[in-house]
């Protein structure tokens, strides 16, 4: 039976945690790694990482026999804190519950896939999505269609199977394909940004969407000179 467990943390919270110094997400943090379920779900995003970094590396290693170099720069996967995915439920007014978490959150495991050109981003995708027990969920082709501010990736939302003991289980992943010229641009925008370095005004905008753009001319520029 499933239980609200926002509820028992709060009064977990009233009950056991009474340092003063900390906050309330901080609270919830300590508590959230008491919960075994919620820790047994991470567990298994884990697991879903680990099969989809084996999945690029396999195609990185068969790409670069085939075509005599790498397409794959660097992978890096992440899995997102339980104060983050307390802070996301929370803003959009869900429960903090094992089902809400695993049906309204797609980025709990989350891998970014850097490439050298962006040719290599669209192979990687299809070779990807053509694996028959990789279900695509949502995608998302920020290269073709760039957001406003000039943020340039491919984000895919797949599901694959992990194969446990005596069962199987379907897990969401979230997948960021992008060139190392737009990685480079989305790591500084994002921590302008974040850190609030940087105010929100007409200059800034202009700026960063024309840093993107030339950023993209390169990597269109580069893309030429290997196909040359
Ligand atoms: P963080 O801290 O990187 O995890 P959703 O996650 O579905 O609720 P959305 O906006 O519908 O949100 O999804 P989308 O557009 O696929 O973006 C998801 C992630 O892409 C973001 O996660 C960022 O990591 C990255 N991203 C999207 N837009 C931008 C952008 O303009 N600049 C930069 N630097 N990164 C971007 P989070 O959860 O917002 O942040």
């Amino acid at each position: 039976m499933e239980y609200n467990r926002l509820n028992i943390a709060k009064q977990i919270i009233n009950d056991s945690i009474t340092d003063p110094s900390m906050s309330d997400v901080e609270k919830f943090n300590a508590i959230g790694q008491q919960f075994l379920p919620i820790q047994e779900l991470m567990a298994y995003y884990r697991c879903a990482l680990m099969e989809i970094e084996t999945k690029f590396n396999v195609l990185n290693e068969e790409m670069s026999i085939l075509f005599d170099r790498s397409p794959i720069e660097s992978i890096k996967s992440r899995e997102k804190s339980f104060e983050s995915i307390f802070t996301k439920l929370q803003k959009k007014g869900l429960p903090m519950t094992e089902s809400s978490i695993v049906n309204n959150i797609n980025d709990i495991a989350g891998i970014r896939v850097i490439c050298s050109f962006q040719e290599d981003v669209y192979k990687l995708t299809e070779a990807l999505l053509q694996q028959d027990d990789v279900t695509l969920i949502i995608k998302k082709d920020y290269i073709n269609n760039p957001k406003k501010n000039g943020y340039r990736s491919m984000h895919l939302i797949i599901e694959i199977p992990i194969f446990l003991a005596k069962t199987k289980k379907m897990m969401r992943v979230e997948i960021q394909l992008r060139t190392m010229a737009m990685d480079f641009w989305a790591s500084l925008e994002h921590k302008l940004k974040y850190k609030q370095e940087v105010d929100d005004s007409a200059y800034v905008i202009q700026e960063l969407k024309e840093c993107a753009d030339i950023i993209a001319l390169i990597d269109g520029r580069m893309e030429n000179l290997r196909q040359h």
